[in-house]
Order: structure tokens, then sequence, then C-alpha cells
């Protein structure tokens, strides 16, 4: 049983690029949103990241749902998975094993803007899990979580501290929206990386082997090929910065030399200084106190919290 619906077409996507470029590239300081990192170089690099020794919030994630999966299926009671993000790997599988060995399994939700990459991925959980209902969503969580199947008992995660990828106040925006959708009865599983000595979570941005570099530049990759710009990647400096007052670590490209570039598809001229700095990411950090507010700010209850044993990186239950 394999439905899809399609909430975002390929053309929202490409309109959404060319908004979030227009007005990223045209403010002071530039940015550009995170989430343009990802077409398929973009994934490969970050898959590659997820392997490096610096990089440990992936590792740290799987470890604690390892060891924590069979309580979060008995917890949560659960008979729907609603992965965001989703969701064909190895702890989507370890949270559908630990609900089916719970005994409560019925149904598979993921959630991905990449209708190519959830069919597949839906496809391959459907082939492994007989009997398994996979309702996929091709959509944008930041805009259709309202448009998600709802009914049953849900568990809803948001893995691999997506999250902190947004400040603040779109973080308890996005959770406020995700509580409007939820019952009683649904759970929340959010998995956050946690404040830990800047020298580590720096490296974590920043690995020698220039892998990190590579993924930052490959923004400026998208933006050339989808907009048809003349960004030379080589022409900027990858820069990874502690914000030790947001508690964030901040991605920039620093333009190695005054120039300028073209954006054809937006009919736009973009000039850089030499040393002009344009943010591409931020990856909040977070402290048990500062999540649960926020979680609490948009309704829900903090109901378990699990760390990995280095203290790293958190998994947490919340009720709506
Ligand atoms: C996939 C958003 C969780 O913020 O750590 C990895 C992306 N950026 N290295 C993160 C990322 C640079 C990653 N997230």
């Amino acid at each position: 049983m394999l439905r899809i619906d399609h909430h975002l077409t390929a053309d929202d996507l490409a309109k959404a690029l060319r908004s979030d470029a227009a007005e990223g590239l045209t403010s002071s300081p530039k940015s550009l949103p995170p989430k343009w990192f990802y077409d398929e170089r973009g994934s490969e690099l970050f898959e590659e990241i997820t392997r490096l020794a610096e990089y440990y919030p992936t590792r740290a994630e799987s470890r604690i749902l390892h060891e924590r999966a069979g309580e979060i299926a008995a917890a949560s009671g659960a008979d729907t998975l609603v992965e965001l993000g989703a969701g064909s790997g190895d702890k989507t599988r370890l949270l559908l094993d630990a609900l089916d060995g719970a005994g409560t399994l019925r149904r598979f939700v993921p959630v991905d803007v990449s209708g190519e990459f959830l069919g597949a991925a839906a496809a391959a959980i459907g082939g492994s899990y007989p009997g398994l209902e996979v309702h996929a969503a091709v959509a944008d969580f930041e805009r259709h979580l309202h448009l998600l199947p709802s009914g049953g008992r849900r568990l809803v995660a948001v893995l691999g501290s997506t999250l902190g990828n947004q400040p603040p106040a779109a973080r308890v925006s996005f959770l406020g929206d995700l509580h409007s959708g939820c019952t009683e009865g649904d759970t929340l599983l959010l998995g956050v990386d946690l404040v830990k000595d800047p020298a580590r979570l720096v490296a974590a941005y920043d690995d020698p082997g220039g892998v990190t570099a590579e993924f930052n530049r490959n923004v400026l990759r998208v933006l050339d090929r989808e907009l048809d710009a003349d960004f030379a990647p080589d022409g900027f400096d990858h820069v990874a910065v502690w914000d030790p007052g947001a508690e964030w670590i901040e991605m920039r490209l620093r333009s190695r030399a005054r120039h300028s570039v073209r954006v054809a598809a937006l009919d736009l001229t973009v000039g850089f200084a030499a040393g002009e700095e344009m943010r591409t990411e931020i990856s909040a950090k977070f402290r048990r106190e500062r999540i649960e507010a926020e979680l609490g700010a948009a309704g829900f209850a903090l109901q378990r919290w699990w760390t990995d044993s280095a203290g790293d990186y958190a998994l947490l239950l919340a009720r709506p």
C-alpha cells in the first residue's frame, strides 16, 4: 500500500529558489538559506560529512536511537511514524523495527521536498515491511504541515538536528505549527545538538579535508545551474564561526576579491567587496532549558530526555 501526496511541484521549488536568492543576495549582509545546499552533489557531500571524524552529531544520534528505540516505541505507543526530512536510512528502520516489535506499527509517513528521493525511499521501506501502509508526502515542512496525514497515534520524528537550521523565532513558529497538527496521543521525537567546547564545534564545521567547505560552496553551484548565475565557487573561502551569544555555528562564504556576479535568471548583478561574507547556514546548539522553553512556548511538554554518553547530543520526546 503506497500512496504519495504532492503538495509541492518542481515549479514551486524553482520559484522558491528564485525568491530566496533575490532576497538574500540583495540584503545586507547577504545570505542564502541552507535548504539549497541539497542537490544531488550536496546530498552526497553531506553524507560524506556524516562520516568525518570531526562531525559527531550523526553518529551520536544513531547511538542514542540504537539504545532507546524500544523505549521510544513503548512511550509513544504509536501506530504511525511520521518522518520530516525523510527517511529510508538506518534511523528510519530502527524506529520502524521498534514500533513493529511493540506490535503497534501500521503506517509510515515520510515527508520530503524531493519527490524523487521520497519515491525511492517509500518504495524501499514498503518492500521491507510487508503490510505497512506507506503514505508519503512531497511537502515543505515549513509550509505544509497542516496537510500531512492525520489520524491514529503518531510519532512525529524531526531528527538530525534539522531544527537548529532555523533562528529561535522560526523554531517556535515551526514547533507551533507542528503542535497545531497534533492530537492527544501523538508524540514528538526531536534530535538536537548540544552546546559544547567551541573548538570541537568549529572543527565539526571546518574539517581539515575541506569536505564541509565544498558542501558550503555547493550552494553557489546550485545557483549557477538553476539561476544561470556565474559564481566562481573557488573565489570564496569557507568560514565557520561560533556565535557565543546566539549559541549557533554560522557558516559563511567569504569573497576573496572585489568582484561582481551576474544572476541572469533574476536579471540581477551582485557586487561583492573583497573579504565580504555571506551567511549560508546557522546550526544552533541547545541546552536542555532552552529547548524545553521553546517546546513549551509552542505547547509541547518535554517528556523524556536522552543524551549519548559524552553528552554531545540529545534526543527527546515531547507531548502536545
Ligand atoms: C543537516 C542541518 C543538521 O547543521 O549540522 C553539516 C548540516 N552543515 N555541516 C548541521 C551541516 C555543515 C547539518 N544539518
